[in-house]
């Protein structure tokens, strides 16, 4: 029960006020009536009357209130279901844009669908740039660079097809390990490259004007035998054939030199042109997958403005970039793979 004060001129016209307000019906009990004389007076009647609180609720408009307040929540639910109706396919879209860039850049699909895929209903989805910076960062965690051996010993053997700049690499990395002023290597060259017109010769003259011992190789045996002239120098270097992925012939031969190594004291790197598209650059890492491949050498990045292919294959794939050449001066157009770097240069080309 509310109490309720009605004032009129006598407490029966005042009861009948209270009446008028809450109808027939309303169960009103006078509680107290107090009769006064205004200063001019004039009887005033102030009767106190008892007020279903429902029907007093009512009367000050709080069934409108919660009525409205009903509303708004429903508005609210309402709207609660639209947006979640909306947000898969809003997420599906960013999804679709982010994966459409990330391909256009040379970014491979299937790195990126079980990259993005699983995100699936996450928030993440929800926005462009916070997906394309997820996928930055994932590309930085898996991304390995392989440091430069300090002072071991290093054996390299380039491996790739024809033209990618093998001998070009080879001839870099000959200068720079012979004349690095902090630790000047002993190196020798074992040049298993003999298909190549004048190459050999070629080769040889660079040696000398380094001072460094090259050796022509061309038989199993030969191989064996340079190997076992070199074993005093602390930095090996061997060029291979240009083994074109679809020429099986000279692939054998190259093949048999390579199983006759002693395992595990020579590194395979597999060198790549940054030119090469996604499924060409597969194609050649399977043809030479009978070799451990340990990193891979990233060359003509001045070529392209395109990384991504070689960048999401080396992703795939979880090889270590060791260098990354950029240009056809010898020696300085070669240097360590950094890993901020290639990033950059990736983040740089999507903005283009
Ligand atoms: N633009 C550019 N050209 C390169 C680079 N590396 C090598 N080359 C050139 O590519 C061509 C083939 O190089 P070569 O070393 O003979 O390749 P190989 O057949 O793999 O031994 C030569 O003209 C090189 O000068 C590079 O990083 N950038
Ligand atoms: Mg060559």
């Amino acid at each position: 029960m509310v109490e309720e004060t009605f004032t009129a001129p006598t407490p029966r016209e005042a009861f009948e006020l209270a009446r008028e307000k809450y109808g027939a019906f309303s169960q009103l009990t006078l509680l107290r009536a107090t009769q006064t004389r205004t200063q001019k007076g004039k009887l005033r009647a102030r009767i106190v009357v008892a007020v279903p609180e429902e029907d007093y609720l009512a009367s000050i408009g709080i069934d409108e209130e919660e009525e409205l307040i009903g509303e708004i929540y429903q508005l609210r639910d309402q709207m609660e279901r639209m947006k979640s109706a909306i947000q898969p396919s809003r997420g599906k879209e960013i999804v679709a844009e982010v994966k459409t860039l990330m391909r256009k850049k040379g970014i491979n699909e299937a790195w990126l669908d079980r990259l993005i895929d699983p995100l699936a209903g996450e928030s993440v989805v929800e926005d462009k740039s916070l997906l394309v910076s997820y996928v930055l960062e994932e590309m930085d965690d898996k991304l390995k660079v392989k440091p430069e051996a300090d002072s071991s010993p290093i054996s390299l053997m380039l491996v790739g097809p024809t033209g990618v700049g093998k001998t070009t690499t080879l001839a870099k990395l000959a200068a720079r390990f012979a004349l690095d002023p902090a630790h000047p290597r002993s190196v020798a060259i074992l040049n298993l490259d003999t298909f190549r017109v004048g190459a050999y010769e070629q080769m040889e003259h660079y040696a000398a004007i380094l001072g460094i011992t090259h050796i022509k190789v061309d038989t199993v045996e030969g191989f064996k035998d340079a190997l076992e002239q070199v074993r005093n120098h602390d930095t090996v270097l061997i060029d291979t054939a240009g083994v074109s992925p679809y020429d099986i012939g000279r692939l054998a031969q190259t093949a048999e030199f390579l199983r006759s190594l002693p395992a595990h004291t020579i590194e395979a790197a597999l060198v790549i042109s940054a030119t090469a598209k996604y499924d060409d650059i597969v194609a050649i890492y399977d043809h030479f997958s009978f070799l451990d491949i340990g990193s891979v050498v990233l060359t003509k990045l001045d070529e392209t403005r395109r990384i991504g292919e070689v960048l999401g294959f080396v992703l795939e794939k979880g090889l270590p970039v060791s260098y990354v050449s950029s240009g056809q001066r010898v020696p300085d157009d070669l240097e360590i793979a950094d890993k901020e770097q290639i990033l950059l240069r990736f983040v740089e080309e999507l903005h283009v």
